[in-house]
């Protein structure tokens, strides 16, 4: 880490942190390995490494600019684009990182950007380079020429593959050295390779797309210096060690003496996990993995010979299942924990081939009266840089498959679903897959769940917690949210957004906090709808937490009502809140601007008045107006704090007492028969814009934006929504 006074150039490292927080590691392998090479290749005099990860930072983009202006001066910014499920993220952290740092070269790498990287470089787009592959030697080349003055020249580099990995520096986990105090906070298990690559060509997988076809080790004796140097860094007693590597342990001889090790000297955590296949795996290898307290994830993907040949699992299906079977039997004798994997719905499935591996699962797991294996079910998803994407016409062709949404990661949210949204054949519909998938496993998923004995030692507790995460993720509830979902998306074709709606500040960097959460998901969805646009506003939606206002019942409420739920309030009362896509929508319209005078004219809580005075800025002016006497104004302020630069009053807003104009917005947040006189005269003229439901009183309005032109208003009908009546029996017929 530098200190305060450390001028050397520093090239920054950052992770964009993972969207399903609940996997998160500790270890970044990838980034302190990039910048160990680094240190070693350029000397430490002359450069300095700084990692971010910005799951562990936890904090929202005015907190992390303050944190890299610390970090400067930069020399380079490597910004990691590793799954495809990060790629909107990492493409709206890479604009806010440019327009902070306009000078400052950027560049990519990881998986996504590795199988396509026109997606990350393009005109107009933040990245000055990519590289492709293994970062390690390339980045170093780069960040040489940028220290001797030179620029970035190439945008397409192909950093190709470490071919002996012994070459690299040891892990310098001294990188990591802002987080180690909160190691055990921030995840669950530690994360290290031990090799790379993988010579096999499953159809459904994108390694191919980073690394070829190579696997590569760390030669046994360095391996297991890794693992000593770390057990002298870390208790490794405390941790699950994630042996992240693609294909552990694919040549048998470096796989015992690595075991053989780790048994010998002790280098025990509570447990490995690694993944790896289970084709060579005898008994004395089930017996020291074991030994060696491993716990392994083997890719079985299905029980139905057809399918293993679609799938390229190798040509030889039948004895490919008698090893998995092999595998079940040895793990009981010795008492090893396995989990397999299974992909439903490849390309070229069908019911038969379906039942197939059902019945081959049901066999493998049950047919004796206890298992040490956990079954993971997933289904099919389509990631760029597999054979599957690059083929998607042959497969079409081949077997009727149907991709539905084929460039998913451009899509604000909902990636999962998109990804797995795939009609697997002629025969086999999205909707066949899906309800075959969950009327079936369930009920396999709990013999399994009860003939489950760690064998001999503890299941861990992370073991533990996938699987229940497993049994609870098949219910009907999110099968029927699954085809829903299909049947939306059937109907009205989600547009993917690309890159040219990307925002300039990031999203996703404080995932842990579940109000973040639901905030930004409900922000991206309005993105995706096309409803929000403008960036002050999604700014102030992603910045401004609606429960610190309505308080978490009602926050809720709002983020999830559709337009036709009302909040519980008495007729003529100021309501807490409009359905979130009314107010988006109805902001859209009233687009305030940097400097601009607004006024929210029914600010029972001040959440519109906190969103207006993000978007106008210190240079503009928020009236937040509370109908009624003192009291309501004083409970306003204390809602709103004293930190927002807001004017509070109390009043008649409907009539306009104690307003003075002109505004270039208001805002009246419930429905009305038409606008009150006296409020047009506080319109500026020309284009002071008013936005408000209008209509009958008890059914849906029209959201509408009223603009100033003379006398004039010229009236727009945003939408149709459901809005609170204001002004009570009879205030009603007052305010016309
Ligand atoms: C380890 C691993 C993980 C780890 C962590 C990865 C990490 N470091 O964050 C964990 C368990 C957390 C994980 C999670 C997931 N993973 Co994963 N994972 C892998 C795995 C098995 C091995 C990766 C590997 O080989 N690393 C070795 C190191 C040395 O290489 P590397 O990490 O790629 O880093 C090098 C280069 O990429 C490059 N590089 C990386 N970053 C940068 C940055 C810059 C600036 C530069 C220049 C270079 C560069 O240089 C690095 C050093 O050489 C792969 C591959 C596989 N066959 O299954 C899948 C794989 C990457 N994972 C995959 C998936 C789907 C996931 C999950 C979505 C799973 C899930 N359902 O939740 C999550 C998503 C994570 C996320 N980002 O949101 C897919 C990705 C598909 C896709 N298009 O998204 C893969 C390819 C497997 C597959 N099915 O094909 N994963
Ligand atoms: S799924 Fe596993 S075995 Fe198959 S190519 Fe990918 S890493 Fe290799």
């Amino acid at each position: 880490m530098s200190t305060a006074t450390d001028r050397r150039p520093c090239v920054l490292l950052i992770s964009p942190g993972i969207l399903k927080w609940t996997d998160m590691d500790f270890g970044l392998p990838h980034l302190v390995s990039i910048g160990g090479y680094l240190l070693q290749r350029l000397g430490e005099r002359s450069v300095r490494v700084e990692i971010l990860d910005l799951n562990y930072e936890g904090t929202d983009h005015q907190h992390l600019q303050r944190t890299l202006d610390g970090l400067g001066p930069l020399v380079c910014i490597g910004l990691s684009c590793y799954s495809s499920f990060d790629y909107m993220r990492v493409l709206t952290l890479g604009r806010f990182l440019k327009r902070l740092y306009p000078d400052v070269p950027l560049v990519t790498g990881g998986y996504h950007a590795s199988a396509l990287p026109g997606d990350v470089v393009f005109e107009g787009g933040p990245f000055d380079a990519v590289i492709r592959g293994e970062g390690e030697r390339s980045m170093a080349e780069l960040v040489e020429t940028l220290l001797g003055g030179g620029r970035v020249e190439q945008p397409f580099v192909d950093g190709g593959v470490v071919e002996d990995l012994d070459t690299l520096p040891p892990y310098r986990w001294d990188l990591l050295d802002r987080y180690w105090p909160r190691a055990h906070d921030i995840g669950r298990k530690f994360q290290i390779y031990l090799s790379r690559g993988c010579p096999y060509r499953c159809t459904f997988c994108m390694e191919r797309a980073k690394s070829g076809y190579q696997w590569r080790a760390y030669s046994a004796e360095r391996a297991l210096d890794e693992l000593r140097r770390l057990s002298r860094r870390t208790d490794l007693s405390r941790w699950v060690v994630n042996l992240a590597d693609p294909l552990f342990g694919l040549k048998r001889s470096w796989r015992r003496t690595v075991l053989e090790g780790i048994v010998r000297e002790g280098l025990l955590p509570r447990q490995y996990w690694t993944l790896t296949r289970s084709d060579d795996l005898g008994d004395e290898d089930v017996q020291l993995l074991a030994a060696a307290r491993f716990s392994i994830g083997i890719g079985l993907e299905s029980g139905s010979p057809r399918m293993l040949e679609i799938m390229q699992k190798g040509n030889k299906p039948d004895a490919y299942l008698a090893a998995a079977e092999r595998l079940a039997t040895l793990s009981r004798k010795h008492g090893l924990n396995w989990a397999a994997n299974i992909i439903v719905g490849h390309p070229g499935e069908d019911e038969v081939s379906m039942r197939e591996t059902l019945a081959f699962v049901q066999r493998l797991f049950t047919s004796a009266g206890e298992t040490c294996g956990w079954l993971s079910i997933d289904p099919f998803r389509l990631y760029p840089g597999a054979h599957v994407h690059e083929a998607m016409q042959d497969y079409s062709a081949r077997f009727g498959t149907v991709f539905h949404h084929p460039a998913w990661w451009k899509s604000w949210y909902d990636g999962p679903f998109r990804a797995e949204h795939v009609d697997p054949s002629r025969a086999l519909d999205f909707e066949g897959r899906v309800r075959f998938m969950y009327d079936h496993y369930p009920p396999l998923v709990a013999q399994i769940l009860e003939r489950f004995r760690g064998q001999g030692r503890d299941v861990d507790r992370v073991f533990r917690r996938s699987i229940d995460e497993q049994a609870r993720q098949m219910s009907p509830a999110t099968r029927d949210a699954i085809l829903a979902r299909a049947r939306r998306a059937e109907r009205s074709p989600p547009a993917e957004s690309g890159p040219a709606t990307v925002l300039r500040f990031p999203v996703g960097l404080h995932v842990r906090d579940p109000w973040v959460r639901r905030r930004e998901e409900a922000v991206r969805r309005l993105l995706e709808a096309g409803v929000l646009r403008s960036e002050l506003l999604i700014e102030a939606f992603l910045a401004t937490p609606p429960e610190r206002y309505l308080g978490e019942a009602e926050a809720d409420a709002m983020l999830r009502a559709d337009g036709r739920t009302l909040p519980r309030v008495e007729e003529g009362e100021p309501p807490p809140w409009v359905p979130f896509h009314a107010l988006a929508l109805g902001l859209e319209a009233l687009a305030p601007c940097t400097g601009d005078r607004v006024a929210d004219l029914l600010a029972s809580n001040g959440y519109v008045a906190a969103l207006l005075a993000h978007a106008v800025g210190d240079a503009g002016d928020v009236v937040a107006v509370a109908p009624g006497g003192k009291i309501e104004a004083l409970r306003l302020r204390a809602s709103l704090g004293d930190r927002q630069p807001i004017t509070v009053q109390g009043g008649r807003p409907l009539v306009a007492v104690g307003l003075e104009g002109p505004f270039d917005g208001l805002w009246i947040g419930a429905a009305l028969p038409r606008l009150p006189r006296p409020l047009r005269a506080l319109l500026r003229d020309p284009d002071g814009r008013a936005v408000t439901f209008l209509g009958p009183r008890f059914r849906a309005q029209d959201l509408v934006c009223l603009t100033r032109r003379g006398d004039d208003l010229r009236e727009r009908v945003l939408g149709r929504a459901r809005a609170a009546v204001v002004a009570g029996p009879g205030g009603w017929l007052a305010a016309r």
